[in-house]
């Protein structure tokens, strides 16, 4: 009977063991439907014609290449995989690998992007948890740099990240924790491109982004609310009373369904003096009046104009029913507009969209070639290295190095106690007479 029982638990304790020593490998970043390829940067890293530039596998480097390089502005940062069994799991969001890239004692205007192929028309989702350190001291866990993260779609599938095609998300300056940017487009081609970038204010001694957990979707076309058909309830045949006296009180009182209102979206709109010219609004960049905003329907139709009000924007084009718009903007005097051309916005029923439209300051005759950024306190010149307490990893051959999850450990633990307890029963066994 002992026998009995000890084999019994051996063997759920060998089941347990295996389905835990899998489980880890099965866990993944909460994105149903993810269309990405290597989306939380677990499938591998390789180097793109110099060690310095080491990018996730299925993704591309791209980088703004000056002006002002030899000062320490807009340099090609380095390409890294954030480890989480080197680094810690600080800056790697889920899994063991991050992608990381980062400039010593300098900026960037960098990233990485990725083509991806969708039905056209479609609308798509983009998002990405992103981490930002940007500081003169190693405190890794303080920073007071100026460092903006974004994610943007290109939805004609272009690669350029300057171009003004691409939809960017607002700028995001949090610091040292992990925030989750999102940004949405409408595909114009069978391709569209998603871009992530880091922009860092200041020639900092450290300057660093951190990207994990790419969630790309696409949404299915908005279906147009079905008209309420009509179906005729029963024909009430009349039944003939013989009795008139009760008043026929109707049994069926027809109470009015309530309408489903198709949910209506809107757009949040303000102009801005892009004063540092990265084309999304800083904490320096104030909001800007009398600028002419037209929203134009599909059919081209202008369906609402506003002058921006810095004293009031951002500004709800409210009540917007879900489907294609324009947005056509006339800069304000002395300014001109960082978009070319229309703002093109796909709106899905409900959605709130948020832009903050780039105006620059109209070029003077003469063009003085203005300084961009104050430059903080000039810090002596390093070699251009990343400092030694952020050592350089060598990116591991492939996906998933054998973790160190506590699972896995629960899992070796109880293998373990299966196999002591089979030695058990061979023990057991062996000292019981032969039946
Ligand atoms: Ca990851």
């Amino acid at each position: 009977m002992l026998v009995y029982w000890l084999k019994r638990i051996a063997a759920l304790a060998v089941l347990l063991a295996l389905v835990l020593a899998l489980g880890p490998y099965t866990v993944a970043a909460q994105c149903p439907g993810n269309i990405a390829v290597n989306p939380g940067f677990e499938e591998g890293f390789s180097e793109r014609g110099a060690g310095e530039v080491t990018v996730a596998n299925g993704w591309h480097p791209f980088w703004q290449d000056g002006p002002g390089v030899e000062e320490g502005y807009n340099k090609r940062p380095e390409y890294k995989p954030e480890i989480a069994a080197i680094h810690g799991t600080r800056r790697v969001h889920s899994g063991n690998y991050a992608q990381k890239w980062f400039t010593t004692y300098g900026t960037h205007n960098a990233g990485v992007y990725q083509q991806i192929n969708v039905p056209a028309g479609s609308l798509v989702n983009a998002s990405v948890y992103a981490q930002a350190w940007s500081s003169d001291f190693d405190d890794i866990t303080r920073s007071e740099g100026t460092y903006r993260l974004y994610i943007g779609i290109d939805p004609t599938g272009g690669t350029n990240f300057a171009s003004g095609s691409v939809v960017w998300s607002p700028a995001n300056s949090t610091t040292d924790q992990w925030v989750q940017l999102s940004v949405q487009a409408r595909a114009q081609a069978d391709t569209i491109t998603v871009f992530l970038r880091g922009a860092p204010e200041y020639r900092n001694k450290h300057n660093d982004a951190y990207f994990d957990d790419v969630c790309v979707t696409v949404a299915a076309p908005p279906t147009p609310t079905p008209a309420p058909t009509n179906t005729p309830g029963p024909t009430n045949t009349p039944t003939p009373t013989a009795t008139p006296e009760n008043t026929p009180t109707p049994a069926n009182t027809p109470t009015p369904k309530p309408t489903a209102t198709p949910r209506s979206a809107t757009i949040l709109l303000a102009a801005f003096e892009d004063r540092n010219g990265d084309g999304s609004r800083g904490p320096d960049d104030p909001l800007l009046s009398g600028v002419l905003i037209e929203l134009r329907n599909a059919q081209g139709e202008v369906i609402a104009t506003r002058h921006t009000d810095s004293a009031t924007d951002p500004y709800a084009f409210e009540g917007l029913a879900p489907g294609e718009y324009d947005i056509v903007v006339t800069p304000a005097e002395g300014y001109v507009s960082a978009h070319a051309g229309p703002i093109s916005l796909g709106l899905i029923a409900g959605a709130l969209r948020e832009l903050h439209i780039a105006q620059v300051p109209a070029p003077e005759p003469t063009p003085t070639p203005e300084p961009t950024a104050t430059p903080q306190p000039e810090p002596t010149p390093q070699p251009d290295e990343e400092p030694a307490e952020d050592p350089v990893p060598t990116p591991g051959p492939g996906p998933a190095s054998p973790g160190t999850t506590l699972a896995e450990y629960t899992g070796l633990i109880i293998v373990a106690i299966a196999l002591v307890l089979i030695a058990i029963v061979v023990i057991v066994r062996m000292q019981q007479p032969k039946e």
